[in-house]
């Protein structure tokens, strides 16, 4: 972002990563008219990214339910009657193929997921063969397997991850209404190492679990003010799943999950905000709004974790209908309207 931006748009010029947003200024973002809001956002975005290409990240949960965790939104806690079955670890040929598919159909980033609190004993080594098996496929790899100490952050760097998603899922003053088996500084330590290993950041939450304004506000001045903050951002929508406390929780407008992505790319220039789960129930109207308030990436394929995604084929012909296009292989164009270089992520 160059200074003539910021004056623009009339936000004070920082470095991507020293500027501290405060709870009252974050809020005051989401306080704009929505068109104000998000012809801020777009200048942003057209700052640092080509504005019509989007990420394609494909997820496979390699360890499904069972999980001795809380989280109210999660259909693969064991203590909620979701009808999520629990699996064992996936094998590797089956990472594999998934994998190869989700190249095939276009993705270029390839996320694994474990239904774990924190990965035990031999559970790093076997996933450490899985992110090398993607990663010599020419994909990006991402894995999001709870929490991790020091040691399994390195030896995951080691096998060549490139991202580890760790969430901050809410504000911490809403955190405590749900999770109750783990608090929001394990979730900043996880990150730390994530950090200090050398991998990149995905960090995120999800909206729409019954938190006021301010409190979504106060979740993207957490993220935005993690030194340096993540490469990419996944903003999720509550999925709401029958069995799970928040399922029946009051429906977010989704006007407002527009203005979050909004100020998540006002307050995170460089970051890949990814337009998570949950836009299955938005339909193609409100998907296009995110996209112009400076979402540049999506979950990819028919599945989620657990749970239904927009199928492929009707993402692609969304993304050609808005003249969108998905990023190719290798990463970022680095193209943009100020000529400055983009970062990863
Ligand atoms: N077990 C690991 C953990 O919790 O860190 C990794 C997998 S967990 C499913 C990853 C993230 O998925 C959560 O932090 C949460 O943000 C998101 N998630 C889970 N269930 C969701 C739901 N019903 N709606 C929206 N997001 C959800
Ligand atoms: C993230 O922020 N969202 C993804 C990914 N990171 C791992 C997970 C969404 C899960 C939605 C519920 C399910 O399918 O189980
Ligand atoms: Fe377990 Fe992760 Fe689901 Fe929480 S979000 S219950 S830690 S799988």
């Amino acid at each position: 972002m160059t200074a003539s931006i910021y004056r623009t748009i009339g936000l004070k010029p920082v470095s991507a990563n020293a500027q501290t947003w405060t709870e009252e200024s974050v809020a005051e973002l989401f306080e704009l008219p929505f068109n104000d809001l998000l012809y801020r956002a777009q200048q942003v975005h057209r700052a640092h990214f080509a504005p019509n290409e989007v990420e394609l990240a494909t997820l496979f949960s390699i360890k499904t339910g069972g999980c001795p965790e809380d989280c109210a939104y999660c259909p693969q806690a064991a203590r909620y009657h979701t009808g999520v079955e629990a699996g064992k670890l996936a094998p590797l040929e089956q990472v594999i193929a998934a994998a190869k598919q989700a190249k095939a159909n276009g993705a270029t980033r390839f996320c694994m997921g474990a239904a774990w609190r924190e990965p035990q004993g031999r559970d790093i080594g076997k996933v450490q063969m899985m992110v090398s098996a993607v990663k010599s496929l020419g994909m990006e790899t991402c894995a999001t397997l709870g929490m991790l100490s020091s040691e399994q952050a390195q030896q995951l760097r080691d096998a060549g991850l490139d991202y580890y998603n760790h969430n901050l899922d809410t504000a911490p003053e809403f955190y405590g209404e749900i999770i109750t088996t783990r608090v929001y500084q394990d979730r900043l330590d996880t990150l730390d190492h994530v950090r200090q290993a050398g991998l990149k950041v995905c960090c995120g939450g999800i909206v729409g679990m019954g938190e006021s304004r301010q409190q979504r506000a106060n979740l993207v001045a957490q993220l935005a003010n993690l030194d340096p903050y993540p490469e990419s951002v996944p903003i999720n929508h509550l999925v709401q799943v029958p069995g799970t406390p928040l399922n029946g929780s009051e429906p977010l407008d989704p006007l407002e999950f527009v203005r979050t992505i909004a100020v998540a790319r006002i307050t995170m220039p460089l970051a890949r905000v990814r337009l998570s789960a949950g836009r299955r129930e938005f339909g193609e109207a409100v998907q296009a709004l995110c996209f112009l308030a400076g979402a540049n990436s999506i979950f990819y394929g028919d599945k989620l974790l657990t749970t239904c995604n927009p199928e492929a084929a009707a993402d692609r012909a969304l993304l050609s209908k808005l003249g969108m296009h998905p990023l190719a292989e290798g990463g970022e164009s680095g193209a943009c309207d100020c000529g400055t270089s983009t970062r990863a992520g």
